[in-house]
């Protein structure tokens, strides 16, 4: 970080939104800079306290159980990215004048001179896993690299922390997208376009252009999905450096400029040379786990990504052939009673659980959350002939019952009511009472988990608890 960025920020007055991961990231970056920071955030609970206490050490003011008012003095609002940007706090920054930025945009802000190039990535799903896999990719190259971002790990931390990097691969929700005007990254990918949080973007529209501001200045590589229209049409609508390439990748044959596959093999006819007639093997499909067709184009995103930056066939190979995927996404948990019993709590919105039902038949679905805005009719409509049954949970239930009473009245439901921490173990035996011996039951609940459960990892542990129990209860 240049000496600059102490004299800029130093005596500022910064309002953080949110107390919560990439909240206390923001605070304690900005108070080491010598800004004069106050955290705000709606909740009051016994976490928000101990995190506060633990900020008051540093000198950061923090006032909980206010998330609307701003305070006296403010300078600019760093949010975090679960904020609406009709949240009042925005509307009291807006009539004082009072810029909002994420902290993603902070971050590109505090990265020294010779910072790391950023390769991002978005979409509706897939953003973790390919993040994780151009991660393996780029350390197989040996370069120094860290998955950060809307994965976890906040950004600030690691532009700011003292580890050198070569390179980051970088996951941006779109949230953190609309707070980051000025991010410019070297090479970025949206994976597919579907709708998603559109309680929080308010339009399709808005969502997209929000995930469309990845390729805004981008320097070698707009990496888009040739199946999803909509992905290729932000790349055309952006407006990136000159000499700025626009790469695809299709689960088909490539045409010239885009990664696909011919006969089992993930094939290179971008960054080739006279790509025209030339094409280069990356590697095999089965060396991607798990080698199903939305992970397959995955690989391929992370492996254009990967090319954009200069990586070796060998190190894309390598990459991908050490990568494991994530618990809770697809994983298999067991077998009882000749029924097989899958987790993809990671699956929490209506296009992540239609990919996950595609896999399997018959299934009996157990599904339901918060629904963040979405409609259920098209996923209904399309997995409709391959349920065996569903079991319905939490908040927003009535609205699959609904869509599956409309397009589905013959597939059996039960919808539970409670939301106790025993509800995953009885919707289990409620699918297991509804499989029949060679069925698939499905945790893809299509939802949000936080109605019912802390995240969607402890959603996938209560579901994979659950199954054990009613295989020890049945042997
Ligand atoms: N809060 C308010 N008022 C509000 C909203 C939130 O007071 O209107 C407070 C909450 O009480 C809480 C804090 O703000 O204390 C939480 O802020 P946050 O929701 O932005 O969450 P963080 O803990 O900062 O985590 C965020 C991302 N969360 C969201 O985008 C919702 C994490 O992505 C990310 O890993 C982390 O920053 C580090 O970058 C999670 C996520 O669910 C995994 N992302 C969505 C997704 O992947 O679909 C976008």
């Amino acid at each position: 970080m240049g000496s600059g960025q102490v004299t800029a920020w130093n005596g500022k007055n910064i309002t953080v939104a949110g107390l919560g991961v990439s909240g206390i990231s923001a605070a304690r970056a900005l108070a080491g800079l010598g800004a004069v920071v106050t955290v705000v955030d709606g909740g009051d609970s016994e976490g928000h306290r101990a995190r506060a206490a633990e900020l008051g050490e540093l000198g950061i003011s923090v006032r909980l159980g206010d998330a609307e008012t701003l305070p006296e003095g403010t300078d600019l609002v760093v949010t975090s990215p679960g904020w609406k940007p009709d949240s009042p706090l925005f509307a009291a920054a807006a009539a004082a004048g009072v810029d909002v930025v994420g902290d993603v945009e902070i971050a590109w802000q505090l990265r020294g001179e010779n910072a790391a190039p950023w390769l991002a990535i978005t979409g509706t799903n897939g953003k973790t896993t390919t993040t994780q896999m151009l991660a393996s990719i780029l350390r197989a190259a040996g370069l120094r690299t860290a998955a950060v971002g809307n994965i976890g790990t906040p950004i600030i931390d690691v532009v700011t922390g003292a580890e050198q990097y070569d390179v980051l691969a970088v996951e941006l929700s779109s949230y953190q997208l609309h707070w980051a005007p000025s991010v410019r990254a070297h090479s970025a990918a949206v994976l597919n376009l579907a709708p998603d949080h559109l309680d929080w973007h308010g339009t399709m529209e808005a969502y997209a252009a929000d995930k469309g501001r990845i390729y805004e200045g981008n320097t070698v590589a707009c990496v888009y999905n040739v199946g999803d229209k909509a992905t290729e049409d932000l790349v055309v609508e952006a407006d990136v450096e000159e000499g700025c390439r626009a790469i695809g990748f299709t689960l088909g044959a490539p045409g010239p400029s885009m990664l696909g596959v011919v006969d089992g093999i993930l094939i290179d006819r971008a960054f080739v040379e006279n790509r025209q007639k030339n094409a280069q093997e990356l590697a095999e499909v089965s060396d991607v786990d798990p080698p199903a067709p939305h992970n397959i184009a995955n690989a391929l995103a992370a492996a254009a990504l990967a090319r954009a930056f200069g990586v070796e066939p060998r190190a894309v190979r390598d990459g991908l052939r050490n990568f494991r995927p994530d618990a809770h996404r697809i994983a298999y948990v067991a077998e009882v009673e000749g029924v097989t019993y899958i987790d993809d709590s990671k699956a929490t919105n209506t296009h992540a659980a239609e990919a996950s039902l595609a896999a399997y038949e018959p299934v009996v679905w157990i599904a339901g959350g918060l629904a963040k805005g979405a409609t259920f009719d098209e996923l209904v409509t399309r997995s409709a002939k391959r349920l065996r049954g569903a079991v319905l949970i939490g908040a927003d239930r009535a609205l699959i019952r609904d869509a599956l009473a409309r397009h589905a009245p013959e597939v059996p439901v039960v919808e539970l009511e409670r939301t106790d921490t025993g509800a995953m173990l009885a919707a289990v035996r409620e699918a297991a009472r509804l499989a029949e011996p060679g069925d698939t039951v499905l945790l893809a609940p299509a939802c949000a988990s936080m109605d019912m459960f802390a995240n969607y990892n402890k959603r996938g542990d209560a579901f994979a608890d659950a199954v054990r129990e009613l295989a020890a209860a049945g042997a």
